[in-house]
């Protein structure tokens, strides 16, 4: 398959997450074991759409490598990646045990999120109310916290002055939606009752939209929810990953500005 062939072109500079093999010990022979899966590689940059798979990944304990995926160097756009990911966004995924034992590659992190909770069967319940009330709450995510609380950070924090319309525009929907979350979270302990890939989508949007509004003051039922969920030992394990990776661009102001050309004022390149 082309999209796995290119994938195993860029595990060469994969950070291995996965448990090393145990030498072999000398004795007498033992059954034949089941091969050991291969690991899912996670194409992955620290970011709030990063952090979505990090965290499922770590919650479901599956194997995986994390292949980092540079987009303030532009290594979104490699033809490698552009084959398994071709809106140039990370996350992906690529499952050498797909279905049928094929491997299978996946783009948008929603889809990815899905994916892993049927395959693994957990945090995303085969009982139809109960997964449609997940649905409702990660598509909530997609189209609303996670879009909107991005369009608010680049008005406020990386726009040059003015723009003062579509900072307020923006502000103010991430502020509505932190109400609406609010007053659900009144009386559910996660979005979608018990804990699922819903909470994990919007983990990182919540801690990006605290740094646009006083969520601590304004909206205590997400402040709680946000601490439930980060004393989860997966969820600290999943947010750490790669942390190391942006620290050291944001501590490098030519990165920086590197960064912000390619991020900045995308067009189609075709
Ligand atoms: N809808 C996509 C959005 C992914 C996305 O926007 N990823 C950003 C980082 S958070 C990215 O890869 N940006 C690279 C670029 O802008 O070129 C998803 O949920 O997977």
């Amino acid at each position: 398959m082309a999209k796995a062939k290119a994938a195993a072109s860029r595990r060469k500079s994969a950070s291995r997450i996965a448990a090393a093999k145990p030498p072999r010990k000398a004795g007498p022979s033992r059954p034949a074991s089941p091969p050991k899966k291969k690991p899912i590689e996670l194409y992955y940059w620290p970011t709030p759409n990063g952090w979505k798979i990090s965290l499922m990944l770590e919650e479901c304990r599956l194997p995986y490598v994390m292949v980092p995926v540079n987009i303030g160097k532009g290594e979104q756009f490699t033809p490698g990646f552009l084959k398994i990911s071709p809106n140039n966004r990370m996350p992906a995924i690529v499952d050498p045990d797909g279905p049928g034992g094929r491997p299978i590659s996946i783009f948008e992190s929603g889809a990815i999120l899905q994916y892993l909770g049927r395959k693994t069967g957990k945090f995303y319940p085969a009982d139809e109310r109960r997964r449609a009330a997940v649905d409702e709450w990660l598509f909530w995510q997609m189209a609303g916290l996670g879009p909107m609380t991005g369009q608010a950070n680049h008005f406020l924090n990386h726009a040059k002055e003015g723009n003062d319309y579509a900072r307020k525009r923006y502000g103010d929907e991430v502020h509505r939606l932190l109400g609406v979350m609010n007053t659900r979270l009144a009386d559910h302990d996660f979005l979608a009752g018990a804990y699922s890939i819903a909470d994990m989508a919007c983990w990182g949007w919540v801690i990006a939209a605290s740094r646009i509004v006083d969520v601590d003051a304004e909206f205590p039922n997400v402040k709680a929810w946000r601490d439930r969920m980060g004393k989860r030992p997966a969820v600290e394990r999943g947010f750490a990953l790669g942390r190391a990776l942006r620290e050291a661009q944001n501590a490098d102001p030519k990165a920086q500005e590197e960064a912000r050309k390619i991020l900045f004022g995308q067009r189609a390149r075709t």
